[in-house]
């Protein structure tokens, strides 16, 4: 089976990974700006689709599935994002004979409704936010909608009825600011999907954001995974994922897990999908929504349970039974936590920061997996979302996976652009993160709590070090003959005087961790 990966950067290098050890031939496509990615040199071949611009290019039907006949391809991975929850996708590849890695176009089409997915899941016996169950588009007016939110009662939410990760979302407290929330959230669904249904859910006070993972087969088995943790959101973007959550007891854990797996066979669900659910405080979990891809945090669930869910995507796609011991999938072993590696600098409000590569060194050692999708010498482009690794670490307990992912993150070097990796080097020391203590609106209230500190200021290790080094520097200097040990000579690679200056500190740090990287 010959199969081409519809996307780029780290999904289509994780996939690429996959398809190697099981021995298949792998298809890249690429546009313009992504002529030397990481992801067309790995793959077996690469076909060009068009312009940078994603509409042009990872978003044209048309153009992949082209492709996919002249590469001789069987069988199309569509990643995550771009076409991955695109029903019109998966139906082209069935009719153009190419077998899609994911689910039927009917499950796509189905749960990409945010209603139809309430009543799927009303339907297979599991709790959801209280709500309303029919879409209401244009002409259903505002005192009617005033009068169900009264019957759900305040405070609430306005959701897109085509949305989903908190896309199109309102909040609201009262009647009074129902109606403005009303008419912003169906004017951004409207332009965002193309239509402007929404609907109203309960708003819960900090809940904690809880996924469960599963995979079903085409013979009617489903699989439910132990659950991810992915409350740590900056505007309803993730940016770290545990598995598994220290708000889950094994008992919550499969009253949770079967709930999962009700609504997946509810919809006769097949390939890997995941079911989003909010838990209060005292512990009640709520349906949120159904993604129907592979996730970006997938590999916290991996590293965990030790099984190979893409490896597994494709073997369900090629017809097979699943195998896997459902104790197995429910039983974490230690603890995983992912921190996502966006090129962006923390210390501008997150701004995006494209461009040239000039040095990679990720980090590796013991319980340390590196999803990388770009290598050094590549040009991060403006076009596409600027995540450029996931961060994976694995400790017996939570604690020992929050330090290694603090000494990972310090290994980590990334030269010419600005990272997260300053952010995420701080919450790994925030007193709250550290105890388990957070809930969805953990990050956004600590970030707006700071008032623009840098990110990257010196760890006490870091002081310590520069210090001996600056000892040790001048005791070199004063007994090496001049012009002769080399002590100071240009040096090449990621420590070299050729790299200072790129993380916008000073200069003698550069000199303190050069001098302690030299054997
Ligand atoms: C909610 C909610 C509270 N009550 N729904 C945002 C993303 C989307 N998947 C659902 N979201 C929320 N839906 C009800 N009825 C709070 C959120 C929410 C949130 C959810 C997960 C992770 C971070 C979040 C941050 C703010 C709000």
């Amino acid at each position: 089976m010959k199969i081409l990966i519809a996307n780029r950067g780290e999904i289509a290098v994780r996939i690429i990974r996959a398809c190697r050890e099981m021995g298949l031939p792998t298809v890249a496509v690429y546009s313009d700006c992504d002529r030397d990615a990481r992801h067309v040199r790995e793959a077996d071949q690469a076909f060009h689709i068009g312009p940078s611009e994603a509409v042009k290019s990872y978003l044209r039907i048309d153009a992949i599935v082209d492709a996919a006949k002249r590469a001789g391809a069987d069988a199309v991975h569509p990643g995550y994002g771009f076409l991955a929850e695109n029903a019109a996708f998966a139906r082209a590849c069935a009719g153009a004979g190419l077998t899609f890695i994911g689910p039927s176009a009917d499950a796509i089409a189905l749960m990409g409704s945010k209603t139809a997915a309430r009543e799927a899941a009303i339907s297979a016996g599991v709790p959801v936010v209280p709500g309303t169950e029919r879409p209401l588009d244009e002409r259903v007016s505002d005192d009617e909608i005033a009068t169900m939110a009264e019957a759900i009662g305040y405070p609430l939410v306005v959701k897109a009825v085509a949305g989903g990760g908190g896309k199109g979302m309102r909040t609201v407290d009262d009647r009074a600011s129902l109606s403005g929330a009303i008419r912003t959230a169906r004017s951004e669904a409207g332009s965002a999907f193309g239509n402007s249904a929404i609907y109203l859910e309960r708003r819960l006070v900090r809940p904690r954001h809880i996924e469960i993972q599963l995979l079903g087969d085409r013979h009617g088995t489903v699989i439910p995974f132990v659950e991810r943790e992915c409350s740590i959101q900056r505007r309803h973007q993730k940016v770290v994922e545990e598995s598994p959550s220290i708000a889950v007891t094994p008992e919550l854990r499969r009253r949770i897990a079967t709930a999962a797996a009700a609504v997946a066979r509810a919809v006769n669900y097949s390939n890997a999908g995941t079911i989003e659910f909010l838990l209060d405080e005292n512990g009640a979990f709520y349906f949120l929504e159904m993604n129907t891809r592979l996730q970006v945090e997938h590999p916290v669930t991996e590293v965990v349970t030790s099984i190979d869910l893409v490896q597994w995507q494709i073997r369900i796609a090629r017809g097979e039974k699943l195998t896997i011991d459902p104790e197995r999938a429910l039983t974490p072993h230690g603890h995983a936590i992912e921190c996502r590696i966006y090129a962006e600098d923390p210390d501008h409000g997150f701004l995006p920061s494209p461009g040239l590569i000039r040095g990679l060194r990720p980090a590796a050692g013991p319980g340390v997996r590196d999803d990388g999708g770009v290598s050094a010498g590549y040009t991060v482009p403006v076009f596409y979302d600027s995540m450029i690794a996931k961060l994976v670490t694995w400790g017996e307990s939570r604690g020992h996976a929050v330090r290694r992912m603090s000494r990972a993150l310090r290994e980590y070097e990334v030269l010419g652009i600005q990272t997260t990796i300053p952010f995420f080097l701080w919450l790994m020391r925030q007193p709250d993160y550290i105890e388990g203590r957070y809930d969805t609106t953990y990050l956004d209230r600590l970030l707006a709590g700071r008032n623009g500190q840098s990110f990257s200021e010196l760890t006490e290790a870091d002081e310590e070090l520069a210090s001996m080094a600056a000892a040790l520097d001048t005791y070199l200097r004063s007994s090496a003959p001049s012009g002769g040990a080399g002590l100071h000579r240009e040096r090449s690679g990621l420590n070299g005087a050729s790299g200072a200056g790129h993380y916008g500190r000073p200069s003698w740090k550069h000199a303190a961790r050069r001098e302690a990287l030299r054997e």
